[in-house]
Order: structure tokens, then C-alpha cells, then sequence
């Protein structure tokens, strides 16, 4: 307690991080204690909007009743069994999530990125099995400022140096095209080697990269046409943050194969899922895949309950009609550091005109950090403005009142 009260508690614990733990994130300057819907209190107590969500995860906003009462209750039942054994929650949780989402089958793992390397090896596994590419010829096309994690498959992919530098050498078998590029992709799949098209709806880690209307659904009937699986990578832009359940609802397009990871479980603990029809699905037989805790009695409850979250409060259409609100607002506000404002539902993003020069994001998300606002920078200059699905619109309006207030006071430092 003497340190705490010597170097603040702030410092205190930024430091013990230091010390202790890898440096392999820049947080910004504010020490989290308590998590409660749209609101983080800091360790001094300061109360703050949640403006980044962790990434997308706490759609449900942080702490919600009803997910922690699952939590505490399977808790206190049953909390893993491994896949050794079969249990009394698993296949009710299977049932619900593709009844819900409208699939055959589920196949249960922790985290997103774990999604996105089941869903290449069930691509690959297809391909060879169904589409008879020849063995270890499978090749899986990506766009260019993809971002589905930070595992070795899934930084081979990436077209970020401060993603794949210093990491290589790099799984084989992938294509890289430009985003938003159906031309690209079209001649991408006249390779017969090509097993899957694995995309995000919206580019989350690239700035909120919101491709042109109809490049979902003409990305699906390219892939269609060439026997060629679409993976949709909704970890971040599935689960109502978007405005729909699943961001590729805007286009009516339903994925071959769909990742889901974050706000499944509504942020209590690590929960992502890959979801797809049997003839795919099938593919993988027993002990070809799988995790220690994927699927788990604790998880499964806790993904029924956020799921159930979601549909009950409508978080969907609040999105929607509450993201539209944000971005008119934000437009409106006459403001010559503000170079594009975007997004779809509660996932935008604001374009700093700083060039990449990354210091004023940063310093403008300090500004806000003190006005009661939490958000951060990401690739220098997009600045995420994502809260938890549950803001209601005196709070959405309370927290542009902030933005439009540090726009003011910033502009007047420059
Ligand atoms: C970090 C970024 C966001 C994702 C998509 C899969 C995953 C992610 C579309 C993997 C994860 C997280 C990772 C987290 C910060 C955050 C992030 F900035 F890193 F890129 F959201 F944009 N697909 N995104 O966005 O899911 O394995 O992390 O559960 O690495 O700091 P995960």
C-alpha cells in the first residue's frame, strides 16, 4: 500500500506492468478497476465511456447481470471436462447457437484467432476431401490489410510490417488481393488450387474500412461461381455491432464458413466459435482438431447468455439507429482536423487530417481520456469510436457533446 500511496495508484500499477510484464502494447495512460455497461472507472475512481469496447468483446457492455449470473452459476456446477467426455451443456449450446444462426454445425473454440485457423484448416480439409484439390496444394486468398490475430497463420497473411516482421517464415498456400476488388478476386479464383475467400465485412485493425455496398454479396457469387468457400471473419463486426446480427446480413449473404469470437461471450471470458453446414463441417474427423477448453460447460453457458442478450435488447436496431445518430453528429460538427468519418452501426471511426503523424490521434485521445472519454489510435491517425451496444441516446449525445468539446479545445492548441 506504501508504494501505491508514494507513487499514485496510477503509476503504481502502469509501473508493475512494466517491470513484470511484456511490452508488447502501448496502452494508453489510464488504469481500468471496474467495468459497468457504457462506463470504466480508473483507479482514482474517474468515471469514463467506454468508447472502444475492448475491441468489440463487451457489445453487451462490461459486466452484464445476466451473463455474470451464467458465469456464477455454471461455476459453482461444472466448469471443464475436456472433449474426453461428453457433458450436460455442450451439445444444448451447439443446438441454440445454430439454431440461432442458422447452421448444421458449430464447431466450439476460445479465441477468434483460434476461429480463423479452424476455419482454414476445415477450407483446406474441404478442398482436398470435397473439391479434390491435390494434397498440400490448397491455396486460401486474402485482402490486403487483413487483421484475424497474432498466431503465425494468421500473421502470414497480414500486409503489416508491425504485424509479420521478424516472425517469418511464413505459412505457404496464401493469396493476397487489394480489399474492395472484385476484379482482383475474380481473377484470384480462376486458380483451381484456390480452396476459400477468408474476409472481414468491415476492416476493423485497418481503420474501420468499410468496402463499397454490394462487394460482400458480389465477393460471395465469385466465390459461388468458382467452388470456392467464403469465410466471413465476423469476430469483430458480427454480434449486432454493425447495426444487424451479422454484418454480412446487410448484404443477405450467409458465409460458407462464419468466425465469431469477442462479444460471444460478452466480454467475461475467452469464447469463439466456427459455424458452417455439414458438407464442410464433416470434413474433420475425430482427433483431427480441437482445444483443451473449447466448448467448455462454463464458456457455452456464458456464450447462450450474451447471445440471448443480444436478441432480447434489441442491440441490433440500437446499433443501427445509434450509429447513424453518431455519424450525422459527428458530420456536422465543422471541424478542419477531421479528415473522414465512417462506419457501419456502433463500429465507426474518425480519420485525424495529421497525415501519419501518430502523436496527435494519440494526443487527441489523451484530450478526450481527460474529458471522460476512453478510445485509441489505431494505424496513426483512425481514431475507433465503438461503445458498448447498450449506450442508450442521451448517453450517445452526452458522449459527441464530449467529442465535439475536445474538437474544440484541440483545434485550439494546433
Ligand atoms: C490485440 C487489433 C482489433 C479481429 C478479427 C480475429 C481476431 C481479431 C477481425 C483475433 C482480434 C483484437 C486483437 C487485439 C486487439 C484487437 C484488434 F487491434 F488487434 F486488430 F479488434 F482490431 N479477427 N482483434 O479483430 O481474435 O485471437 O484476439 O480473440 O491483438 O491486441 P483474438
Amino acid at each position: 500500500m506504501l508504494m501505491q500511496q508514494i507513487l499514485g495508484r496510477t503509476h503504481y500499477f502502469i509501473d508493475l506492468e512494466n517491470i513484470f510484464g511484456a511490452h508488447n502494447y502501448h496502452p494508453m495512460p489510464v488504469v481500468l478497476a471496474k467495468g459497468e455497461g457504457v462506463f470504466v472507472w480508473d483507479v482514482e475512481g474517474k468515471r469514463y465511456y467506454d468508447f472502444l469496447s475492448a475491441y468489440s468483446a463487451v457489445n453487451q457492455g462490461h459486466c452484464h447481470p445476466k451473463i455474470i449470473q451464467a458465469l456464477i452459476e455454471q461455476a459453482q456446477e461444472l466448469t471443464l471436462t475436456s472433449r474426453a467426455f461428453y457433458n450436460n451443456v455442450l451439445g444444448v449450446y451447439e443446438q441454440y447457437i445454430t439454431n440461432l444462426l442458422g447452421y448444421n454445425k458449430v464447431l466450439p473454440m476460445n479465441t477468434g484467432v483460434e476461429g480463423g485457423e479452424t476455419a482454414i484448416k476445415l477450407a483446406r480439409k474441404w478442398a482436398y476431401t470435397v473439391k479434390h484439390v491435390p494434397e498440400n496444394q490448397a491455396k486460401v486468398v486474402f485482402v490486403e490489410g487483413n487483421f484475424w490475430g497474432r498466431t503465425l497463420a494468421a500473421i502470414s497473411s497480414s500486409t503489416d510490417p508491425s504485424s509479420y516482421s521478424g516472425f517469418g517464415p511464413y505459412m505457404p498456400g496464401y493469396v493476397i488481393i487489394p480489399y474492395n476488388d472484385l476484379a482482383a478476386l475474380e481473377k484470384a479464383l480462376q486458380d483451381p488450387h484456390v480452396a476459400a475467400f477468408m474476409v472481414e465485412p468491415i476492416q476493423g485493425e485497418a481503420g474501420v474500412v468499410v468496402p463499397d455496398k454490394g462487394y460482400l454479396r458480389g465477393a460471395f457469387d465469385l466465390c459461388r461461381k468458382n467452388n470456392v468457400l467464403f469465410i466471413a471473419d465476423e469476430v469483430q463486426t458480427g454480434l449486432a455491432r454493425t447495426g444487424k446480427m451479422m454484418c454480412c446480413d446487410h448484404e443477405e449473404v450467409i458465409p460458407d464458413i462464419l468466425i465469431l469470437g469477442k462479444a460471444l461471450s460478452g466480454g467475461v471470458l475467452p469464447v469463439s466459435a466456427v459455424l458452417c453446414n455439414d458438407e464442410i463441417m464433416l470434413c474433420l474427423k475425430p482427433g483431427e482438431h480441437g482445444s483443451t477448453y473449447g466448448g467448455n460447460p462454463l464458456a457455452c453457458k456464458v456464450a447462450m447468455a450474451a447471445l440471448q442478450v443480444l436478441v432480447d435488447e434489441n442491440l441490433a436496431e440500437n446499433a443501427e439507429k445509434l450509429g447513424h445518430i453518431l455519424r450525422t453528429e459527428l458530420s456536422a460538427i465543422k471541424s478542419k482536423i477531421i479528415k473522414d468519418i465512417r462506419g457501419m452501426g456502433l463500429l465507426n471511426a474518425i480519420e485525424i487530417d495529421c497525415g501519419e503523424d501518430a502523436p496527435m490521434a494519440w494526443n487527441f485521445c489523451l484530450k478526450l481520456k481527460q474529458n471522460g472519454l476512453l478510445a485509441k489510435p489505431t494505424h496513426g491517425n483512425k481514431i475507433r469510436f465503438a461503445p458498448p451496444l447498450v449506450i442508450t441516446e442521451e448517453q450517445l449525445y452526452e458522449c459527441i457533446d464530449i467529442i465535439r468539446k475536445t474538437l474544440k479545445e484541440f483545434e485550439a492548441t494546433l
